[in-house]
């Protein structure tokens, strides 16, 4: 029998494993807590109490401190922390209230009506109302009946109708429907034909149109759960090699703060954006201090335009960050499969519709990953009688979230190297959004279908995803420029010489917002933040530079009416001077939004960005050309893009890391 003292070790050394999470002050930059989000709440219905007013709560989130009070604070974090407040979006008598809360003295500081265009999140509880609205509107039961569809097998959903050129607008959703009977994966299988929406406001059906009849895509090969799959199968692939559940040697999370190695950056969660990354710093052991990489990063809009213009489809044009949230959508990971064994995880908590707090289990992860490259090696051969063979292998520490919008799952990874890189990774997995149709053959296709048929009677419609992310980079100080370093071609002028060309940089400073917008690809430039008041020692700016992934930009006229309201897809690059209300590339009411309040409208304004507090705006597009591969759930597809030290550090980084522990590789000779 084990001693007691030895079981109650073991527990705690268990709990210090599974566990490296400890409380400590609170950081100004915490999301809401569940307890704040219920205060949140009691100071706002103390305002407008129940039953006189009905009101929801749209959006509840951390209404961060003015920047220089959060950088003071952060410079010395044993001062008190500032005051804690929120910024919350309440519907009220059809009208959009912004309010700002402060925590420390329970009260209301503003209250304002939103008079512009366009409407707030849309709240989950809402969605579901209007979907149960459709499910039991009797024109619908008959149209079902019509088609001899069993109701109990269709299950509805929700699609935002985005905006063209209405005077005025409504609150309004509209509810695509779908048929299971034998199958789960509703998405393939689309009862198309009937049009329903829902006025949000009135919650109440405010069109429903039967128009015709379409095939339904058969259920069969649209599995893709692994107890229910049928042959021929599959390899069984192996998992990563097993690591101590939950344990990463050397990761330190202080409350929301992690350290590792030598990263030292803040975690958030928003409703709207998920996980938000801040203060993100990276510990110099020649200068034996934390140096400034980012202030706050985050996804700040995703804008997937399907490329049907038909009466059915045209207006399938969503924003997925203003209009559902990431947030909102984030799901529970699953541990081993969704993150390594070696991950951390971390609950998400927004504000429900009736404000209070909804929490997502196991929301973010943070693991260590060992991807088997290499972080840098030499062998030195050219020296006799010298054996040199140096290597460090590659590790990083990465942040992921998992947002499932509907058909499509979005894996966000936000991975931090110790060379100093930060890498912004996208995958996009899930099931297709598709059309049915009565072909079942490409050679009978003798009309556009705007899409690929990627099985019987089923399109998969052309589509766009265009990420944006919000990078506040603040390179060893808040002030940076964005430098332009062209790479120009030179003719040799020396007549000896028989080379003829060569090429050299020139370094062009971005002055105002005009030349800091950038399609990528068009030259061959390197993009450098600086920071034009440090220097190293031999003379460079200290900077990062921007790695792009691959570059895609917007194929829709600039007059249409997506494309207006999505106009920052419309550079890969912005750069714009830090303005605290501007974080929502496609404004902060996006459904059904005008384009008025969009990056590309604050841009215009053309504002000096040379040696300020500048944000870069990065956007990386897909254009995705269905194929039959994505059916009948897709492979991830990924992409990303880095930010890389460059004249940052006085030499490599990494060099003088020591390489790891290995475990006894087993010797088979001996
Ligand atoms: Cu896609």
């Amino acid at each position: 029998m084990a001693s007691p003292f030895k079981v109650l070790f073991s527990i705690l050394f268990l709990f210090s494993i599974l566990y490296p999470i400890t409380c400590s002050i609170p950081h100004p930059l915490d999301s809401l807590t569940p307890a704040e989000l219920l205060q949140v709440r009691s100071i706002v219905l103390k305002s407008y109490p129940t039953p006189k007013y009905k009101l929801t709560f749209q959006y509840v989130g951390l209404d961060e401190p003015d920047k220089p009070v959060t950088l003071s604070w952060l410079s010395n974090p044993n001062t008190k922390p500032p005051p804690r407040r929120a910024f919350v979006i309440i519907r009220l008598n059809k009208q959009s209230h912004e309010i700002v809360v402060d925590l420390s003295k329970s009260s209301i500081v503003s209250d304002k009506v939103y008079h512009g265009n366009g409407y707030p999140l849309l709240t989950i509880e809402e969605q579901e109302a209007a979907v149960d609205l459709a499910l039991n509107h009797k024109p619908f039961l008959a149209s079902l009946k019509k088609r001899g569809l069993n109701a109990s097998e269709v299950i509805c959903s929700t699609s935002t109708i985005g905006w063209f050129g209405e005077e005025k607008t409504k609150r309004e959703l509209k509810i695509p429907c779908f048929y299971l009977d034998g199958s789960i994966n509703m998405y393939l299988r689309p009862i198309e034909g009937i049009s329903i929406a829902v006025d949000l406001e009135e919650m109440k059906i405010s069109e429903y149109k039967d128009s015709f009849v379409a095939p339904m895509p058969k259920a069969e090969g649209t599995e893709y759960r692994a107890s229910m799959v049928k042959p021929p199968f599959g390899p069984r692939l192996n998992g990563a090699p097993a690591s101590q559940p939950g344990k990463i040697e050397g990761l330190k999370i202080d409350g929301n703060t992690v350290r590792w190695a030598n990263w030292r950056f803040h975690v958030g969660f928003d409703a709207r954006a998920g996980p938000v990354i801040s203060a993100a710093s990276i510990f110099d052991p020649e200068k034996g201090k934390y140096r400034q990489v980012m202030y706050r990063g985050f996804i700040s809009e995703l804008f997937i335009p399907y490329q049907d213009p038909t009466e059915e489809w045209y207006q399938v044009t969503f924003f997925d960050l203003g209009e559902f949230g990431f947030g909102l959508t984030a799901v529970s990971l699953e541990p081993l499969n969704d993150c390594p064994a070696n991950a951390v995880f971390v609950d998400g908590y927004y504000a429900g519709q009736d404000g209070k707090p909804v929490q997502v289990e196991d929301a973010m992860c943070i693991f260590e990953r060992h991807p088997g490259d290499i972080m840098w090696r030499h062998t030195e051969a050219e020296i006799p009688n010298v054996d040199i063979r140096e290597v460090r292998p590659e590790v990083s520490l990465v942040v992921r979230m998992v947002a499932t919008v509907g058909n499509y799952d979005y894996v966000l990874d936000w991975e931090f190297k110790p060379s100093g890189s930060i890498k912004f990774g996208v995958g996009l997995t899930g099931v297709l959004e598709v059309k049915p149709t009565p072909y079942t053959h490409t050679d009978q296709i003798k009309e556009e279908i705007y899409g690929t048929l990627i099985a019987d009677n089923t399109i998969g419609v052309h589509h766009d995803h265009f990420i944006t992310y919000y990078v506040d980079l603040d390179i060893d100080g808040d002030a940076n420029s964005l430098v332009k370093t062209n790479l120009v071609t030179k003719r040799v002028k020396d007549k000896k010489i028989p080379r003829k060309s060569y090429w050299t940089v020139e370094h062009e400073t971005a002055k105002t917002e005009a030349d800091a917008r950038i399609k990528l690809g068009s030259r061959p430039t390197e993009l450098v933040f600086v920071n034009p008041n440090k220097r190293t020692k031999p003379g460079n700016k200290v900077g990062y530079r921007l790695l792009p992934g691959g570059a895609s930009g917007p194929l829709l006229a600039p007059d249409d009416y997506p494309q207006v309201r999505a106009a920052f897809t419309n550079y890969n690059v912005w750069v714009t001077p830090y303005n605290k209300s501007e974080k929502w590339a496609g404004g902060l009411y996006t459904d059904q939004s005008h384009g008025d309040d969009t990056l590309g409208v604050w841009s215009s304004r053309n504002r000096d960005i040379e040696n300020k507090d500048i944000v870069l705006w990065y956007t990386m597009g897909f254009h995705h050309v269905p194929s039959q591969e994505d059916f009948p759930v897709m492979p991830t597809l990924s992409g990303g893009f880095e930010l890389r030290p460059t004249n940052f550090f006085e030499y490599n980084p990494v060099l003088k890391t020591k390489p790891p522990f290995h475990a006894t590789w087993p010797n088979c000779t001996a």
